[in-house]
């Protein structure tokens, strides 16, 4: 049977793009033009609704929104007037969301496939069936696994979530019996939490007190176009520049933010670490580190001269630790001179910058970003490139880099007492991402296997190692398109027995499933929450159901697991349900008795520290205070109190609690892996593909970066970033997104291409606008060439959210016939890792050949 766009529509395909927008068929007629005064101009004016709390998981700034309502649509958005993050401020992604929801090409009723042959070019067949058959037909296969004693066998992948994820994500798997619960953090922004963790004992997402700074130097992060907090920086970013707050930006190719830019340093792919320690080197050499931070040499003389060592007891740190050991290791010899030569940009700017940035301290700050260290070697850029946080002692400063403050949440009753035997037995096994193997630190919060590999999963799979995976689950997740070198992930999906995706859309990933579970959006169809930081503060957004779903689609995170509770109850497994039946309301104390009221309990559970005033006496709540649930779901939105800065200042939670220049903290975690490997940390760092030896292990230091393809047979490197107007990997099938493609500087509309400045094009005698084949070492690709001049010679350009051969009508050039609309970049990246923080590398790690097609 072929996949037609009939099957996905079933019974709804009556239903217009038009009526799904709320053009007609709505009880209300449009309200008529009028004249805005005195402009001349003819505008219609909004239908008479409501502005409604939600919130936005469109990418990990996760904005606090409201939407307008009307006759129970959804027709507009913008930002949360009461979020001290963001304010009313909204991005342009937001909207988006409006498409997506009402989208055509949904999911609208449970499918299952009935070819049991997988693969790219197998028609899967789905038909539709009914909740309660797709269900049971999941359900045989979990009771399948414990007959068999082989629970470990289940597995649960996570892409984006909500605050209760640890209801289905955290605590699921456990009681089934399985360890595997796989997320997609370290295929999003794991090495970019290494720097900060291993310098300064945190392992998140920082924030940026920009309003109180006078320097910003964005590294590898775009963030009027991407990062977290576009919807804050967008805005704010103009108030910056006319109050004279200087910004340089390093980033290889001229991205918006370099535009907007004082200084814009177009490093070389992956060369971080030399521009990072050579802007240490400037600083210390000039003198501009933060005696109040850092501290002073006990002769009150600075020592440190290039080339020379310095005696380290004639140093009185405060704050910091490692400072000499750090000059002496490694920052002696990085002089501008060295670093221009290799990485590209030169000594005069470096030293420039450097000066600029440490006489501005401590109100100047890095804000860091994937481009620096999403890379091979990319873990000690992380370091480094933090590091000068530390330098300046703007680390934990007004006006400097931040942490953070969370808000306090319930967590959930313990799975333990409901896991049987065989589920406490089966949890302990190796987990299928390999975490923990020699080869794969992935050093999370200090601890050998603490965080996951979610790209290792498929070269596992293939491996049969540690062992086969059986039944699988997903959710707002599609990793054979947003992983690199994505044919492995067909290859795996091919050999998984029985797989189940909850989305909204079908996708790359889900063309390789069993059942398609049609799921909720989450900033419109069920209840959400999440919390993010910005402008010093923290927010808590929280959304009821706005509107009423009209495709049979359910919430993955608690009806999914519910209705599954009800079907292993029945046969014989009650465990589950027993379980779910302590989310009981704090207001009634009644148990839930079906999916949507598990779904409130959860929330309510979880967010009690801040609506339930005997609650937080207890817990404290350090932000918004409500009196009641009512209360705070009508208000939607919960703040925290301001920051407060230099609290952590020789506080920090580090081995030595100082801000570590030489990592104690990796030392021991380093040494913890190496003893697990009866080996020692050398032969590690060797195994993940480090270049160090020794004590420079333990600091921020250059490495050469570790990049696939010679430059003889692949002359260019290439650069990957996110377009504008993606929303992580899922907005191409929305017609926005296509019509405005060119807001990506160089970009066409409705198709996609890659950038090369014209002097290559020239020496290639390749014109702008032709189709070329773009080969790497592990893909190819046929796009648009687009001459360039942003982009420095030697390099290639490509963003990220084109070239979906599933999805859509739109995000596809030919949806029946598995065409994609443009090309994804990651059919072409090698699957390189960075192995430390078990990160997948998309920066700075590949060349490539470009050829006329
Ligand atoms: N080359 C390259 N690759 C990248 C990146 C890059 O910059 N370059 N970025 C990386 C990053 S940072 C990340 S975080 C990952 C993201 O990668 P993934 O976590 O795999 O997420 P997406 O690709 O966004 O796919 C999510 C799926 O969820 C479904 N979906 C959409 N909305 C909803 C909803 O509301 N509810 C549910 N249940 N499902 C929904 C859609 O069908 C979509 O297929 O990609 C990574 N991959
Ligand atoms: N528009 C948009 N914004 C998003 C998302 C989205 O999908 N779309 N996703 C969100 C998510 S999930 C995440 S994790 C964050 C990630 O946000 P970031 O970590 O900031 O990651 P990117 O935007 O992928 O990359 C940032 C920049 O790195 C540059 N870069 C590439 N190679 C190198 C290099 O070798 N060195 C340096 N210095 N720079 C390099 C790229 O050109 C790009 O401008 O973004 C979030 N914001
Ligand atoms: S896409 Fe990201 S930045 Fe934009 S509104 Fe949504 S969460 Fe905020
Ligand atoms: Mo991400």
């Amino acid at each position: 049977m072929k996949l037609t766009r009939r099957t996905f529509l079933g019974s709804s395909i009556a239903l217009t793009i038009a009526t799904a927008f709320g053009l007609s068929g709505c009880s209300k007629k449009p309200e008529t033009l009028q004249e805005t005064e005195g402009t001349g101009v003819e505008v219609q004016k909004l239908a008479e609704g409501q502005w409604k709390a939600s919130g936005c998981l469109g990418c990990t700034s996760w904005c606090a929104k409201q939407v307008y309502m009307v006759d129970g649509r959804a027709i507009k958005i913008q930002g949360h007037p009461d979020s001290k993050v963001h304010g009313a401020n909204d991005c342009p992604r937001a909207h988006l969301a409006v498409q997506q929801v009402y989208d055509a090409d949904r999911i609208k009723q449970p499918m299952k496939r009935t070819n049991p042959k997988k693969g790219k070019n197998e028609d899967p067949g789905f038909v539709p069936i009914s909740w309660d058959e797709a269900m049971e037909l999941f359900a045989d296969k979990i009771m399948e696994l414990r007959n068999n004693d082989e629970t470990h066998k289940f597995g649960l992948f996570r892409g984006r979530y909500t605050n209760i994820n640890d209801l289905f994500y955290g605590n699921l798997p456990k009681i089934i019996g399985s360890p595997n619960n796989i997320s997609h953090s370290s295929i999003c922004a794991e090495a970019e939490k290494f720097g900060p963790y291993y310098t300064q004992g945190y392992w998140n997402y920082r924030d940026y007190d920009v309003r109180n700074t006078k320097y910003i130097i964005c590294w590898g992060v775009d963030p009027l176009c991407s990062n977290r907090q576009v919807s804050h920086y967008l805005n704010v970013f103009g108030e910056l520049l006319e109050k004279g707050v200087k910004i340089a930006t390093i980033d290889p190719k001229h991205s918006a933010t370099a535009a907007k830019s004082h200084v814009w340093m177009p490093v070389k792919p992956g060369q971080d670490g030399a521009l990072a320690t050579a802007m240490a080197h400037v600083i210390l050499t000039e003198g501009l580190w933060s005696r109040e931070f850092v501290g002073e040499f006990k002769d009150g003389e600075n020592h440190f001269v290039a080339g020379n060592t310095v005696d380290e007891d004639n140093f009185e740190e405060n704050h910091t630790y490692g400072i000499t050991k750090w000059w002496n290791l490694e920052l002696k010899d990085r002089t501008p001179e060295w670093a221009e030569a290799i990485c590209g940009v030169d000594a005069a700017t470096i030293r420039k910058v450097a000066t600029d940035f440490a006489n501005a301290a401590p109100q100047a700050l890095v804000f860091m970003g994937g481009g620096s260290n999403m890379q091979v070697r990319g873990g000690y850029n992380s370091m480094a490139v933090h590091a000068l946080n530390g330098l300046v002692g703007s680390a934990e400063h007004e006006g400097g880099t931040i942490t953070g403050r969370s808000p306090k949440l319930n967590g959930f009753t313990k799975p333990d007492d409901f896991m049987d035997e065989m589920a406490q037995k089966n949890t302990k096994m190796q987990k299928i991402d390999q975490r923990g193997y020699k080869e794969f630190p992935a050093l999370k919060d200090g601890k050998s296997g603490g965080g996951v590999v979610t790209n290792r999963v498929a070269d596992a799979i293939l491996a049969e190692d540690p062992y086969l995976p059986k039944v699988m689950i997903g959710y707002f997740c599609n990793f054979n398109y947003s992983c690199t070198e994505t044919e492995r992930w067909n290859k795996a999906m091919e050999k998984i027995e029985f797989f189940a995706h909850c989305v909204t859309h079908y996708s790359e990933m889900g063309h390789f499933a069993d059942l398609l579970l049609p799921s909720t959006h989450h900033m419109f169809e069920q209840m959400s929450a999440a919390a993010q930081k910005g402008n010093g503060f923290t927010h808590l957004w929280i959304a009821e159901r706005l509107i009423e779903p009209f495709y049979d689609v359910k919430n993955p995170e608690s009806e999914i697991p519910w209705m599954l509770a009800e079907k292993l109850e029945e046969k014989g497994f009650g465990n589950l349900m027993d379980y779910l039946k302590t989310f009981k309301d704090p207001e009634t104390d009644k148990e839930p008795t079906n999916g949507l009221e598990l779904e409130l309990h959860a929330f309510k559970i979880r967010t009690q520290p801040i609506w339930d005033p005997a609650e937080y006496a207890e817990t404290g709540n350090n932000g918004t205070k409500y009196n009641s649930w009512d209360e705070f779901i009508q208000a939607g939105i919960w703040n925290s109190d301001a920051y407060e800065f230099k609290k952590l200042w020789s506080n920090m939670p580090t081995e030595t609690g100082k801000f570590e220049f030489y990592s104690e903290t990796l030392k021991k975690a380093l040494a913890g892996h190496a003893e697990k490997h009866n080996t020692d940390i050398d032969d590690i760092l060797a195994t993940c593909k480090y270049d160090v030896v020794g004590e420079r292990a333990f600091i921020p230091h250059y490495e050469e970066p570790y990049m696939v393809g010679t430059e003889s047979e692949y002359p260019f490197a290439f650069i990957d970033s996110k377009s504008r107007l993606t929303r992580e990997g899922r907005a191409a099938n929305c017609s926005w997104f296509q019509e405005f493609k060119d807001v990506d500087a160089g970009d066409v509309k409705w198709g996609d291409c890659i950038k090369m400045n014209p002097e290559d094009a020239a020496k290639l005698g390749l014109q702008d606008g032709e189709l070329v084949k773009v080969t790497s070492p592990t893909g190819e690709m046929t796009t648009t060439l687009k001459t360039w001049v942003a982009l420095r010679p030697g390099t290639v350009q490509k963003n990220f959210g084109q070239g979906h051969w599933a999805m859509g009508h739109v995000a596809a050039e030919d949806f029946e016939g598995r065409v994609a609309r443009g090309a994804n970049s990651n059919d072409m990246i090698p699957s390189e890792f960075e192995r430390l923080s078990g990160s997948t590398a998309y920066y700075g790690s590949f060349r490539v050949r470009i050829e006329k097609a």
